[in-house]
């Protein structure tokens, strides 16, 4: 019998995929691998995610990790915009927002969140000041979900200097925004404090004190608000490298109760940044991790989603991360 031999760049190439190369010579054989659903974008390093519910349709905004490999520091200019019917298919949208579109800011497209009011999208963003020391929140406003968007105010909403208990330059970052059944409007944001305040209708100035929830223990960044039922949920990055908890309230304003932890650290990551939404009767859980090879990480990361699931009493079961994702809702 006549032994084939492959070529050298057949067998390169099997190692590049799936097969495993046994003993030269002998025959090559397919190993069965999960369908690998997270990150659920590979082709570029998304971060920071935070969904919307709009119309039947899911638009996710991102963050965009530029960081050449093995830089560890966050290289950010610009967001996102991704939108699906099923949360398995995405369709890229040309980037709505760039951090020139704050005139008043320097760079760092950092962590934001997008909501709609009467038919407009406010669009709240962390970004770094161009002339305020520190961090700062700009908001953008546009008529449709996938932009343009533009700077709302021509100024910083939330700057450094308005906040000045905690001693770090980085705390005004992070925003969420929700607005109650009343159409009444609430920011959290913060890293270390967990701020909040009131805004007015115009979703474009604050409407009232700057307050802070002082029940959220190792609270570091990362608060997302959400409701469900009669139940308001605050979660956060907790700890360093982060977890992400929770707290829960019958109020929007507290008092919040902690409830524990909902996400462990995410792989290769030191960040793990939440968003929560309800899609075609089921929840999902959006994060990112740095799973990406082979220079993902803590600067490269890479958004994925699993399934959320909440327990008689409103609380949330813990999340498993998977490689495999969620199916498509339908
Ligand atoms: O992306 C920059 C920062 O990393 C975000 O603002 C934090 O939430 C963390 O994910």
């Amino acid at each position: 019998m006549k032994t084939v031999l492959p070529s050298a760049a057949s067998l390169r190439r099997l190692a590049a995929t799936t097969l495993l190369l046994v003993p030269f010579g002998a025959v090559a054989q397919a190993l069965p691998e999960p369908v690998a659903g997270n990150p659920i974008i590979k082709d570029k390093y998304t971060a920071d995610p935070a969904a919307l519910v709009h119309k039947g349709t899911v638009y996710l905004y991102t963050g965009h990790d530029e960081a050449p490999a093995r830089q560890d520091r966050y290289v950010m200019h610009d967001w996102l915009c991704y939108s699906s019917q099923d949360m398995v298919h995405w369709q890229e949208h040309p980037s709505p927002l760039h951090v020139k579109a704050f005139a008043w800011a320097k760079d760092d497209a950092w962590a934001s969140q997008v909501v709609e009011r009467g038919g407009k999208f406010y669009w709240y963003a962390a970004v770094e000041h161009g002339s305020i020391p520190g961090k700062a929140i700009g908001v953008a406003v546009s008529d449709s979900p996938t932009g343009p968007f533009v700077d709302a105010r021509g100024s910083a909403l939330i700057t450094n200097d308005m906040t000045t208990e905690a001693k770090i330059s980085w705390d005004d970052i992070d925003p969420t925004v929700i607005v109650d059944d009343k159409g009444q409007a609430y920011l959290y944001w913060g890293n270390t404090i967990c701020y909040w305040a009131k805004l007015k209708a115009n979703m474009t100035e604050l409407d009232g004190p700057i307050n802070k929830v002082t029940t959220l223990p190792r609270f570091t960044e990362a608060p997302w608000v959400h409701k469900r039922g009669n139940w308001y949920y605050l979660s956060y990055a907790y700890q360093f490298p982060e977890k992400i908890a929770y707290a829960m309230s019958r109020s929007i304003e507290g008092p919040w109760e902690f409830k524990g932890i909902l996400n462990e650290v995410a792989g290769n990551s030191n960040t793990n940044h939440q968003s929560i939404i309800d899609f075609k009767g089921q929840s999902y859980f959006i994060y990112h991790n740095g799973s990406i090879p082979t220079d993902g990480g803590s600067f490269r990361r890479s958004v994925c989603i699993d399934k959320l699931e909440y327990n008689k009493d409103g609380t949330m079961k813990r999340v498993v991360m998977t490689t495999e994702g969620v199916k498509a809702a339908r």
